[in-house]
Order: structure tokens, then C-alpha cells, then sequence
């Protein structure tokens, strides 16, 4: 019998995010198992696994679990180098078009696309997502305008994107895709992923339409489905990998001490573990899970606030 694929992702469809990790797997030509979670919280399941952090998608390799598509891509480069999505020649110029489209314009599509979809979308969706920035559940008319006070921010951007495809060059960097395709695609992608109501929006740039097309044909690898304990008992199965060893700065706590991790814009749910690396951008706490036994969970520095435990 052959093993499994290493690669468990958790993850639900219409996660743009999610759709960026997906994209990433069959770019490389990737197997993989695709553990469904819920959309809202709570997700005990997940949060076996991560300790509190309940963002979409996270990667699990036995008892390692990835937090945020930055550092998933990092991880799935380093294990699977060819073809290369993060190239180090253009690791900077990727980083900036990562954020930007990931942050502004990102926000945007989002407002816009769930206040005019409403009505296909889980009832208790949108009173998840304000929780998750502290705020209280929008009614409908307030969905509405956001909406429409998001579109202009929507099409002020667009056209930014077709201008990055303006010589003919088929990727955004240039003659091979990069992360920067990935990323700029998927709030792209969110814009109709539920319904064709927003497809006018793409409709006069010819160069999206084909650079889309073309994103799209990687696929999503070969992925078969797992269910969630199953990812709990290979978690508890494993050992965490072993750590390389760690650059601290003097500021950091130390190494071994308890920590709390917590995203710095949404979805603020602290993770505390004992500090087992810190690199130059990743941070690694080691936690003890009745469910999942001993896991590493992995974050990004950047985008993520760390602090000794209270
Ligand atoms: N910076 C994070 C952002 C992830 C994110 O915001 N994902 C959305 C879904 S597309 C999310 O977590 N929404 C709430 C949820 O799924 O519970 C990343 O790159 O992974």
C-alpha cells in the first residue's frame, strides 16, 4: 500500500484564501487530502489542531500545523522546490504585491461581493465575519451599503491589474508565474465565486480574462477528501519536525518561555504554547492538545502579534 500524501489541508470551498493554497498545490502537480471545515466558528476540530487560531485555510503535516497562505507557500516551496512559485530573485517584489492585493484591494471585493450576495450566502456568515473584527452583526441594509460605497474602491483597482499585463507578458512577474499571480487572482476570483452577478466587473479587460483562464488551469492537484478526526490521529500520531535553530531578536521572548500569538487584524483568537523557533519572519509555539497530543504551530512574524503569556 503506498502512504498518504503528507499534505492535509483544511479548507472549504468558497475561501478565497483557501482557493490560493489549492491553486499552489496543483501548480506544483501536488496529492493531497482536503479536510472540510466549517466556514464560521466554532471549529473544534481545527482548533485542536492550531490552538485557537480559526482562519482559513491552514496546512497540517503530522503534528505541524501552518498557519496563513504566507507561510503555507513558504512551507510547500521548501518541501516541493520545482516549479518554483517564490523565486528569490523577486521574494521582495512578490511581498509587496502580496500585501497589496491581500489588503487593499482584498477588502474591497469582499464588502462589495458578500453585500450583494446576501442572499446565497450561509445566514450566519456575515454575523461571523463583523464578530471577527469586533463588531456587531450588520443588518441587511448595512451590508448593502457597504456594498456600494466599496465598488468605486473595487473599480479603481481593477484596471491596475490589467496595466501589470499591459506588455503581453503572461504572469504578473514577467515569463513565469510567481506567488504574486496567486495572490492577485484570488480576491479576483472571490468577485464571482458565488454567483455571476459581478462578472460585469471583468468584462472589459480582455488581459484578466485570458491571465485568469490561465491561472485557473493549474488546478488543484490530486486531492481526496479526509475527515477531521483523521487529521487529529495522524496529528497525534507524529512527532513535531525538528527545529532549525532560531534567530531571536533581543526584544523576543525567550525561547521556552510561554507565549500568546494572535493575528494583528482579524480574527484575533490567541494561540499559547511554549516559544520553540523564531526566525527572521516565523514563529513557532509548542502546545499540548487532549485531542492532538504535542503539535508545533507555525505563523508568520509578520501580520502576527507576539507576547510572553500573561
Ligand atoms: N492572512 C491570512 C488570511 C486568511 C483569511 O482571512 N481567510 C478567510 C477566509 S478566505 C477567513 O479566515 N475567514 C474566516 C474563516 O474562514 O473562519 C492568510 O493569508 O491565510
Amino acid at each position: 500500500m503506498t502512504a498518504p500524501p503528507e499534505l492535509i489541508l483544511h479548507h472549504y470551498d468558497f475561501s478565497n484564501f483557501a482557493e490560493k493554497v489549492r491553486l499552489a498545490l496543483g501548480f506544483k502537480g501536488l496529492a493531497w487530502r482536503g479536510v472540510t471545515i466549517p466556514a464560521v466558528a466554532p471549529k473544534p476540530e481545527l482548533t485542536a489542531l492550531t490552538g485557537g487560531y480559526r482562519r482559513t485555510p491552514v496546512l497540517q503535516t503530522g503534528a505541524d500545523i501552518w498557519c496563513d497562505t504566507r507561510l503555507i507557500l513558504r512551507e510547500l516551496e521548501r518541501r516541493h522546490p520545482a516549479p518554483a512559485l517564490l523565486p528569490a530573485a523577486l521574494l521582495t517584489q512578490i511581498d509587496a504585491l502580496v500585501y497589496w492585493a491581500e489588503n487593499r484591494l482584498m477588502r474591497p471585493i469582499t464588502l462589495y461581493a458578500s453585500g450583494m450576495n446576501g442572499d446565497v450566502l450561509p445566514a450566519n456568515l456575515q454575523a461571523d465575519r463583523s464578530a471577527m473584527r469586533g463588531l456587531p452583526p450588520p443588518d441587511e441594509a448595512t451590508m448593502r451599503r457597504a456594498a456600494l460605497r466599496n465598488a468605486p474602491l473595487v473599480r479603481a483597482q481593477i484596471p491596475a491589474v490589467e496595466a501589470m499585463l499591459a506588455d503581453g507578458r503572461p504572469w504578473i512577474l514577467g515569463n513565469a508565474p510567481t506567488a504574486a499571480d496567486l495572490a492577485v487572482y484570488h480576491p479576483l476570483w472571490f468577485l464571482t465565486a458565488r454567483t455571476q452577478r459581478l462578472a460585469f466587473e471583468l468584462e472589459p479587460f480582455g488581459r484578466i480574462a485570458a491571465w485568469m483562464a490561465r491561472v485557473r488551469d493549474f488546478g488543484h492537484g490530486d486531492v481526496e477528501p479526509m475527515a477531521a478526526e483523521q487529521a487529529i490521529a495522524i496529528a497525534r500520531a507524529a512527532r513535531p519536525l525538528p527545529m532549525p535553530p532560531s534567530a531571536l531578536h533581543p526584544e523576543d521572548p525567550p525561547l521556552g518561555s510561554t507565549v500568546r500569538i494572535r493575528a494583528d487584524d482579524n480574527g484575533q483568537e490567541v494561540v499559547s504554547g511554549e516559544l520553540v523557533f523564531a526566525g527572521p519572519d516565523e514563529l513557532a509555539l509548542r502546545r499540548e492538545d487532549p485531542r492532538a497530543g504535542t503539535v508545533v504551530v507555525h505563523f508568520p512574524r509578520l501580520g502576527y502579534d507576539l507576547r510572553p503569556a500573561r
